[in-house]
């Protein structure tokens, strides 16, 4: 049996492994952009199915081939899925889908428990090593669950939605169709996690899914913030002893910054509940997390200046949070990669910490028009993200936060958000040592 895998990064590598454990025969299309139309149809001759890596586009001409000639077209989250034993638990949303999976995994933690997914690690890298008593936290991108027919999480999240990813879905009702697809197979048994914060996921209608809700304002039946504590309700009875709500942990159990990590704490509090987790362990492993790298990451401080890598704000409403979640006074380094979408919101915060932009990046004009249309001239625009660094270390004074959180895509200057993450990091901890040495030498002398 002949399998043909489109895109052969991590996604493709792992779906070819699985199958060829399985006794498949491959080939492999690197890259869709690449291969002439007139290749196409003897590409697909003979073959059972073919796996799809979550970047290539719906609209690619392979991809709308095969689907043409009757062939099954899988995504690789769907192959992976397919093989996985035990329960799985998925979660989607615009922004905070790294965070919320990692503390879920965190909550979930056993001997049997595997996260994977978006998150970086291919659902089908370690689907044949799961089992019955294991569970799967999985981060799911709108781009894998595009190519799904048949996936079902025994609890599905869906933590909010902005508008992202224009530049492969073409229209926003496209992406939020995507994103739902993550309940389109949820029997009676499964749950559904809604965030009622959320103006778009708060109205979704799930007619089969048991849904729960959370919320960090209003007191729903899931998982919800009153006072200083977190607390949970379950008026349908699934996870006994909770008709009235009660209190599971504290908010200063929270250990991450903002608002916005607030409301994925509580998401993946109510996951817990909902996969049997006890309060007093949800407590301990909640204090215990840490925020992940990459995201509102503080990295060095040093004249002062404290630096903090928020490379994973790949659209604006994301760095939109970073912004709001800053107390102090901010030089903000927006740009990168253009997928579509608009600014405005970003120029738009009431009550901003931010006193200088540094724009750098494919975007950078686009944003010092969007700036100026907001009555905004506090920017600069620089090169290179060493550029932007230094160019922010300048604005700053003592006790300022130089911030990463560009806003868009990384694809321009680098080959993902955690490359770009770890340049940033990896600029500031030698600017930290120069600076150091200056001192020393100086004090040598
Ligand atoms: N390729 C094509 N056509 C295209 C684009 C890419 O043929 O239009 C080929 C490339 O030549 C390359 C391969 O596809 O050979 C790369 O595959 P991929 O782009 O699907 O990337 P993977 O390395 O398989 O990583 C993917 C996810 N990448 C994307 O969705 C773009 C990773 O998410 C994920 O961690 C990984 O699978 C494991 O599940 C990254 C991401 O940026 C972090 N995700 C987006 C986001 O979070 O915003 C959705």
């Amino acid at each position: 049996m002949k399998v043909l895998i489109i895109g052969f990064g991590i996604s493709g590598k792992s779906a070819c492994k699985l199958l060829k454990k399985l006794g498949y025969t491959i080939s492999i299309v690197e890259d869709d952009r690449k291969i002439n139309n007139s290749d196409i149809d003897r590409l697909l001759c003979g073959l059972s199915f073919v796996v799809v890596s979550p970047g290539v586009k719906p609209d690619s001409p392979i991809v709308k081939r095969a689907k043409e000639l009757g062939i099954n077209v899988v995504g690789e989250l769907e192959l992976g899925c397919a093989h996985l034993s035990g329960k799985l638990v998925a979660v989607t949303g615009t922004n905070g889908k790294t965070t919320t999976t990692s503390l879920i995994g965190k909550l979930l933690e056993g001997n049997n428990t595997f996260v994977g997914g978006n998150i970086g690690t291919p659902i089908s890298s370690f689907a044949d090593r799961t089992n019955n008593d294991s569970i799967t936290v999985a981060e799911v991108s709108s781009f894998q669950l595009a190519e799904t027919t048949s996936f079902r999480p025994n609890i599905a999240a869906f933590l909010n939605f902005a508008p992202d990813h224009l530049n492969y879905h073409k229209t926003t009702q496209n992406y939020l169709n995507s994103k739902l697809k993550i309940f389109k197979n949820q029997t009676q048994s499964d749950f559904a996690v809604l965030n009622a914060d959320d103006k778009v996921v708060s109205k979704i209608k799930l007619p089969t899914s048991k849904v729960y809700y959370f919320s960090t304002k209003k007191q729903v039946n899931g998982c919800f913030v009153r006072g200083d504590g977190i607390y949970f309700r379950d008026t349908t009875k699934c996870v006994p002893g909770y008709l009235k709500a009660k209190r599971v942990a504290s908010v200063s159990d929270v250990k991450l910054v903002g608002e916005h990590n607030l409301s994925n704490a509580v998401c993946a509090v109510c996951c817990a509940m909902l996969a049997g987790r006890k309060p007093e362990v949800i407590r301990e492993k909640l204090s215990s997390f840490k925020p992940v790298a990459h995201r509102l990451q503080t990295v060095s401080t040093f004249g002062g200046i404290t630096f903090i890598n928020d490379s994973k704000a790949t659209n604006p409403a994301s760095a939109v949070c970073a912004i709001k979640s800053m107390t102090r006074p901010t030089i903000l380094i927006l740009g990168g990669s253009d997928k579509g979408l608009k600014f405005d919101d970003i120029f738009k915060i009431k009550n901003s910490y931010v006193k200088f932009y540094v724009f750098i990046g494919e975007t950078k004009k686009l944003l010092a028009s969007c700036a100026t249309k907001h009555g905004i001239t506090n920017y600069c625009c620089a090169d290179t993200l060493k550029e932007a660094i230094i160019s922010s270390i300048r604005h700053a004074s003592s006790g300022d936060v130089v911030l990463l959180s560009p806003a868009c895509a990384s694809f321009d200057m680098f080959s993902g958000y955690e490359e770009r993450g770890k340049c940033f990091c990896g600029i500031v901890r030698e600017l930290k040592r120069n600076e150091n040495n200056f001192h020393n030498s100086h004090e040598k002398t």
